[in-house]
């Protein structure tokens, strides 16, 4: 076991099926930096792969012809899924998803042992259930001599989301597991999957605050942004909020509410992210911070997807230095992403996480 609490996939494999596995992948998760909810409207979005947060997964084969046997060390728990089953929302519904996107065939034919361990927290908005995805579907790869291109599993991962597991979300998360560079931005466009790496703000830090509120995306609030926005779609006659500009704000106030306050929010968000690119191109960390109490204000007033909890949050990140903070991911509860000076981080992290006891510092990038 290594030093801390946290076996590897190899080592959970082990002491679950007594043998070692054929091969290990990882994935990581990710923090959002701009542009949320902007994904699954064809829009902007800024984010950046973490570093040392990763779900690690360990493959071997199995016992038993279309039985996937899986053990989650963060659930302490072990599941036996056959390959024909219907997800039952488990937590192994991602890894069966996952599997079924990639070898159906093959595990129909010999079955699979799986082993998972993570330290990427879950329920806060860092993209746990992509990095799983991602994961396993690199192990898949491996194990079965198969090309695993990076594009191909974010969007085989986004997949398993939407028409698996019922989850109606954007490309984001997975492709930020699967193709961004861990420690990097990267700006993608998510209707035409360009992207292009941010450079970093020298002399200065993303921290990621968890705020103590688990988020539940599977709920009630996700899937309703999304109805929200395509009813907005057909009232403003577009084919995707990303269609709109600047220019269309005034017959956007026009519309129902909340309608009219769903879609500025897309409109409002894709121009932070572009101007928030800028901002990193040119080292402002001034605008950027801006930008980011901007994206804040924009999900609590426009989008509604933030928590009393965060509000406070962010305001008192600001009073105590922080140049720009924003609730990050998918939303109501999970983390705050905070940019500081360097030479600030250990003492507001320290005032914050005192002021705040729910409160913790996940990781500093
Ligand atoms: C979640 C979803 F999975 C992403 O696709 C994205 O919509 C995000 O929420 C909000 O920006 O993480």
């Amino acid at each position: 076991m290594n030093a801390g609490t946290t076996p590897t996939a190899a080592e959970a494999f082990a002491a679950c099926f007594a043998q070692p596995p054929r091969v290990v992948a990882s994935a990581p998760g990710r923090v959002n930096l701009l542009g949320e909810h902007t994904d699954y409207n064809g829009g902007l979005v800024l984010p950046m792969a973490l570093r040392d947060l990763c779900v690690n997964v360990a493959i071997g084969a199995g016992d038993t012809p279309g039985v996937i046997d899986v053990y989650s060390d963060i659930f302490r728990d072990t599941a036996r899924r056959a390959i024909t089953e219907a997800p039952s929302s488990h937590w192994s519904d991602y890894v069966l998803g996952a599997v079924k996107a990639a070898a159906t065939e093959q595990v129909s034919r010999e079955g699979i042992r799986i082993a998972l361990t993570a330290n990427v927290p879950l329920g806060a908005g860092l993209s746990s259930s992509a990095a799983l995805e991602v994961a396993t579907l690199r192990a898949l790869a491996t194990f079965y001599g198969v090309e695993a291109d990076p594009v191909d599993v974010a969007l085989r991962a986004r997949s398993v989301e939407n028409d698996f597991v019922g989850m109606p979300c954007g490309i984001m998360d997975q492709f930020a597991s699967s193709v961004g560079q861990p420690g990097a931005a990267l700006m993608l466009d998510t209707r035409t999957l360009d992207h292009t790496p941010a450079p970093t703000l020298t002399g200065h830090r993303f921290v990621i605050l968890h705020s103590g509120v688990s988020h539940k995306l599977t709920e009630d609030g996700y899937a309703t942004r999304v109805a929200e926005c395509r009813a907005a779609c057909t009232a403003l006659g577009v084919e995707m909020l990303s269609d709109l500009g600047p220019a269309d704000l005034g017959r956007i106030a026009e519309i129902a509410s909340p309608l009219d306050r769903r879609a500025r929010h897309i409109v409002t968000e894709n121009r932070r992210v572009e101007a928030g690119f800028r901002a990193l191109t040119e080292g402002d960390s001034a605008t950027f911070g801006r930008l980011m109490v901007e994206s804040h204000a924009s999900q609590r007033d426009d989008y509604e997807i933030t928590v009393p909890e965060t509000d406070l949050l962010v305001e008192t990140a600001l009073t105590e230095g922080a140049l720009g903070a924003r609730q990050t991911g998918g939303g109501f509860g999970g983390a705050l992403v905070v940019l500081l000076a360097t030479e600030r981080v250990e003492d507001w992290s320290d005032k914050m996480t005192r002021a705040f006891p729910a409160t913790h510092v996940v990781a500093v990038t």
